[in-house]
């Protein structure tokens, strides 16, 4: 790699002078807080039963009884650990920090308040309103269905009902954005729309179209289902229904993640971002190619045509492309970075960078198992090897490297400066976060290589192996190693929720000492960016032609050919 030079000339072209900085009002920030503190309320209890699935593994037994044994006061099941544990973490952690995060990124971003902040409110309302009606039959062992909800197992109708509405809560907060953006635009028809509201309005408009897919499933199958109002469903349309929606949800969980490590990260790590282009150009991809590819995850479905598998596969690898350039772009920025803090040589800006740094740290890190999440995405997306990894271990081996990792360890790199910036708090025992972040790190490399490794020998997914009469004895140091990380990671995990909730309970600081809301400029004014890499009109084209094309078929045939012969089980 050749050094980034660091005399590059900025050239200066904003038409209008956009205002400094924006100061969060008392209300807007404790908005913002409080979504944040429903997520972390989530991942703290969805976190207690990532343990009891990693413990339950190793087959440990306490005074003569299975761990799993242990939790059986607390649970009736292993699948309802397993479903609280999906739907916490995956969906409600993440749905909730995004939403608070896009109110700071969007508001922040246009310099201006939202323009109908009831609006977001209400969102809001909606959302926590559906966490609550969702919550309620996961705890009565009502819809132990795990986070993907497949038919023929059945839930209770208000797991359903709850979904939807936590769906449409995030939707009317989008709503909020885009009648904002709306209205910054007219006042700004020339500026090119700020780097972090444009990659979370981006973010945003692909999870309504791409939700569409989940509300459809819900409210003419699984919901009339569950009351009674049809005789049965059809497993094969609803899966298909659910991973329209399914794959462009782990985009909804990553794109947040790349907006801070675009716009933020670079700044945080005392550079700039190496490309605004780039940058732009990689959420137009993602807002094309999130959707069309769903039916990677269906490979194995008997009822989808092998010629759409293979299409959906071909996109699948189109979609790796903008990581691969994400990779490159803030691999560049993190390098100029570096260099600008006096790196030397080949790789000896690496060093150089702030890695005591509370924020900084966890992201890259994050990146960093983000690099084999990714590699394992590529690996699963191809047809025949999928064969060998599908429904075993390897599956959540890469989804922890990926939604919790990429996503949720730079979503704690951006805890640790936005709860302090929200409370006016200075962050309590940042040596300590810092250790979390590592601890969280090597929690992660042990878990998913002993789960990758367990799907290579042939072990299930989503089986609570430890009382499993079958286990192989190659399997048993595997199972012992992922006990072993993901203890790690629950440690990792309550460590985290620890030091934000004493940071919250502190006295105030002053404000010279609660830090700022990092923006990172671009190497070039972004105003020399491309103005067709600031419409709207032709990708969103674009993307709902392509969306059409791919599923459109498909889904058709599907639907005119429905059966909803399928009576509801429930195993649990
Ligand atoms: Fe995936 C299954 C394919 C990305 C999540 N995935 C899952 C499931 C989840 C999930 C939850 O094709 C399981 C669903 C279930 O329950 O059944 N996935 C991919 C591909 C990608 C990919 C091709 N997945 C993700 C992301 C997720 C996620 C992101 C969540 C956030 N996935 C699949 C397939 C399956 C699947 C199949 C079905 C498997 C089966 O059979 O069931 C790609 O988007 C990945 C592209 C990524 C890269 C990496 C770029 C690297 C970067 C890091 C830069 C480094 C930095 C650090 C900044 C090419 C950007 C610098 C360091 C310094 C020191 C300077
Ligand atoms: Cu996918």
């Amino acid at each position: 790699m050749t050094a980034i030079s660091t005399t590059t000339p900025v050239v200066e072209v904003t038409p209008a002078a956009r205002p400094a900085t924006y100061v969060l009002s008392k209300g807007e920030k404790r908005f913002i807080g409080l979504q944040l503190l429903v997520a972390v309320a989530a991942l703290s209890i969805g976190s207690l039963f990532g343990p009891l699935q990693a413990l339950e593994f190793s087959g440990l037994t306490i005074g003569g009884r299975d761990i799993y044994a242990l939790f059986q006061p607390l649970l009736a099941s292993y699948y309802q650990g397993l479903t609280l544990h999906g739907v916490l973490n995956a969906l409600i952690w993440t749905t909730f920090f995004i939403t608070g995060f896009f109110n700071l990124t969007v508001t922040y971003g246009l310099r201006r308040p939202l323009a109908m902040p009831k609006l977001n409110w209400l969102g809001f309302i909606v959302m926590t309103v559906g966490l609550l009606t969702a919550a309620v039959p996961i705890l009565l062992n009502e819809a132990s269905v795990l986070y993907t909800f497949y038919p023929p197992l059945q839930a209770s109708w208000a797991f359903y009902v709850g979904l939807v509405f936590v769906v449409v809560g995030s939707w009317i907060q989008g709503y909020g954005f885009y009648i904002t953006y709306y209205r910054w635009r007219k006042d700004n028809p020339d500026v090119r729309t700020p780097l972090m509201a444009f990659g979370s309005l981006i973010t945003m408009v692909m999870w309504q179209i791409s939700t569409l897919g989940i509300a459809v499933e819900i409210l003419t199958q699984l919901l009339p289902w569950s009351l009674n109002l049809l005789p049965g469903v059809d497993p094969q349309l609803d899966r298909t229904y659910f991973w329209f929606t399914g794959h462009p949800l782990v985009y909804f969980w990553l794109l947040p993640a790349y907006v801070s490590w675009y716009a933020m990260l670079p700044k945080q790590a005392g550079g700039k971002l190496f490309s605004d282009s780039l940058a732009r150009f990689s959420f137009w991809m993602f807002l094309v190619l999130s959707t069309p590819l769903g039916f990677h995850h269906q490979f194995t479905d008997p009822g989808v045509p092998t010629i759409w598998k293979t299409i959906h596969a071909v996109l699948t690898y189109a979609v790796a492309f903008p990581s691969l350039l994400t990779a490159f772009t803030v691999v560049a920025s993190l390098e100029y970075a570096g260099r600008q803090r006096g790196g030397k040589g080949l790789l000896g800006w690496i060093p150089k960078l702030p890695w005591r740094d509370v924020s900084v740290t966890p992201q890259i890190l994050a990146g960093v198992l983000f690099i084999f999440g990714g590699i394992g995405g590529i690996t699963n997306a191809s047809y025949n090897i999928n064969l060998v990894v599908h429904n075993t271990s390897w599956v959540p081996g890469h989804f922890h490297l990926t939604v919790a990792s990429a996503t949720t360890l730079s979503f704690m790199g951006i805890a640790y400066w936005l709860v302090p910036h929200l409370t006016h708090r200075t962050l309590w025992a940042p040596k300590l976060a810092l250790a979390q972040a590592w601890i969280w790190f090597i929690g992660m490399v042990i878990f998913s290589n002993g789960m990758h490794t367990l799907g290579l020998l042939g072990a299930p997914r989503r089986t609570p192996l430890g009382i499993a009469p079958y286990v192989p004895a190659n399997w048993e140091p595997r199972l012992l190693q992922t006990a072993i990380g993901g203890s790690i990671l629950f440690l990792g995990a309550y460590l985290f929720i620890t030091i934000l909730v004493v940071t919250v309970l502190r006295k105030p600081a002053p404000a010279a000492a609660v830090p700022e809301i990092p923006e990172a400029q671009s190497i070039q004014d972004p105003q020399l960016t491309p103005q067709w890499l600031d419409r709207w009109a032709p990708w969103l084209t674009i993307a709902i032609l392509l969306i059409i094309l791919v599923y459109g078929p498909n889904l058709l045939y599907q639907i005119t050919n429905m059966q909803n012969t399928s009576p509801g089980f429930r195993l649990w």
